[in-house]
């Protein structure tokens, strides 16, 4: 075959998930981003939550498309600083995590509503089946940063979980995380 791309090289930072040299546009996620994932409205909008920076390849499963994300830690409500959430868009693409530094954890759901939640730590890595919806929640002090990998022609699907949410939320309770059901799952 004929090769379509060059092979490149970057250094992740495993403590702040930058790449060196920066391999695409960073996207950035305030909380007036998030209106509407989070219960209530945003009291700080213009507030950082979380930074993707990417490492982007061609849109096809031929490919391997890659990029860290950097969620802050905080909350608005009560519940704890998150990513939106998405089904791939095409449902059955796989993705792996790898836990980089600080406590989260990786809200899970299918379309026939059941849900898991799995811990995401330094060193952990995590298996995101086709299928499954996927959040992340910085249920920690620092940022939480992990590395992911997934099929090339992925693509998201943000609509459904902006319309659906997730079974669960989770918030700060008096004693750490708690993890509740959503109450305006699928309203
Ligand atoms: C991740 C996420 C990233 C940001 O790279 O895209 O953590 O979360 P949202 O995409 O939900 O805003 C991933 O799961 N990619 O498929
Ligand atoms: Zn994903």
């Amino acid at each position: 075959m004929d090769p379509k791309l060059d092979p490149f090289t970057t250094l992740l930072d495993l403590k702040l998930g930058t790449f060196d040299p920066e391999r695409g546009p960073v996207q950035v996620r305030t909380q007036e981003d998030l209106r509407g994932f989070f219960q209530a409205d945003p009291p700080r909008p213009d507030e950082l939550v979380y930074r993707v920076m990417p490492v982007p390849v061609p849109t096809e499963n031929s490919e391997i498309q890659c990029s860290t994300t950097v969620l802050e830690p905080g909350t608005v409500g009560d519940e704890y600083y998150m990513t939106k959430g998405h089904f791939h868009a095409v449902r059955d693409r796989s993705e792996i995590y790898i836990g980089l530094a600080g406590e989260g954890c990786l809200v899970l759901a299918t379309e026939d509503g059941r849900h898991r939640v799995e811990p995401i730590r330094e060193g952990m890595v995590n298996y995101v089946p086709g299928g499954w919806a996927h959040r992340s929640v910085n249920v920690g002090d620092e940022p939480l940063v992990f590395f992911a990998a997934y099929v090339g022609d992925a693509g998201h699907d943000y609509a459904t979980i902006e319309r659906d949410g997730f079974p669960v939320l989770v918030c700060r309770g008096d004693d750490g995380p708690v993890v509740t059901d959503n109450p305006h799952y699928r309203p």
